[in-house]
């Protein structure tokens, strides 16, 4: 029993291993291969750039597959960055890059008209050409400033109101228990659990 973790992303890659190490399957990241596919996201949606990952992983690897797509959605911005959420501020930015940008178009703007949320879309694809999707969401605010050195991306700016901290502040253990991804993962983790032949 193995699936091949189609990421790039090392943080995503520890995030997911972490929330799926009660599986009973091996989990073999893709990087750990000399040559894997990179997939072209040019989907309109998480859905689609998720399905791509997973599918073409799949296929290259004739093994089950499984990817992420996802980003952080701001109401007041009409759902950007979104699937635009790697590259917010330029092809190749630092994850501050994007923060900068993201709280500078947000200046101004105040504490109660901040709301977003993070949105992950898991896709996992069988090598004869099956597809299984699960999402998740968790709804939080676009702190003023930076606060917090753990996660990744836009975690510092992430203000989560029932625990007084951003996901840069929180632990892994808690960010992992109720993170966009941690949803997303326990939904397709029924679903793995019913495949008889993964
Ligand atoms: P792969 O496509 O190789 O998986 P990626 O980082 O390019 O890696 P995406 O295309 O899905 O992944 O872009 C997701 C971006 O959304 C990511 O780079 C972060 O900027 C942001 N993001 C996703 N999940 C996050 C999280 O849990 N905390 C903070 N930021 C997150
Ligand atoms: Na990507």
């Amino acid at each position: 029993k193995e699936i091949v973790l189609a990421t790039g992303n090392r943080h995503k890659r520890e995030e997911i291993k972490s929330i799926l190490k009660d599986l009973d399957i091996k989990i073999i990241p893709m990087t750990s291969f000399a040559d894997y596919p990179t997939t072209i996201e040019d989907g309109a949606t998480f859905e689609e750039n998720a399905s791509k990952k997973a599918r073409e992983t799949a296929e290259f690897f004739r093994k089950w597959a499984i990817a992420d797509d996802s980003g952080l959605e701001v109401d007041c911005l009409n759902g950007r960055p979104g699937i635009y959420s790697a590259r917010y501020a330029g092809e190749n930015c630092s994850y501050e890059d994007n923060n900068k940008k993201l709280l500078a178009e947000l200046k101004g703007v105040p504490e109660e008209k901040r709301t977003a949320n993070f949105r992950t879309v898991i896709a996992v694809a069988s090598p004869d050409g099956r597809l299984f999707l699960a999402d998740g969401k968790i709804f939080g605010t676009i702190k003023k400033y930076a606060a917090g050195t753990d996660g990744f991306g836009y975690d510092p700016v992430f203000y989560i109101p029932e625990y007084g901290k951003t996901f840069a502040e929180i632990s892994y253990e808690i960010k992992n228990s109720l993170s966009h991804r941690a949803k997303a993962l326990q939904k397709i983790k029924k679903i793995i659990k019913n495949l008889s032949n993964l």
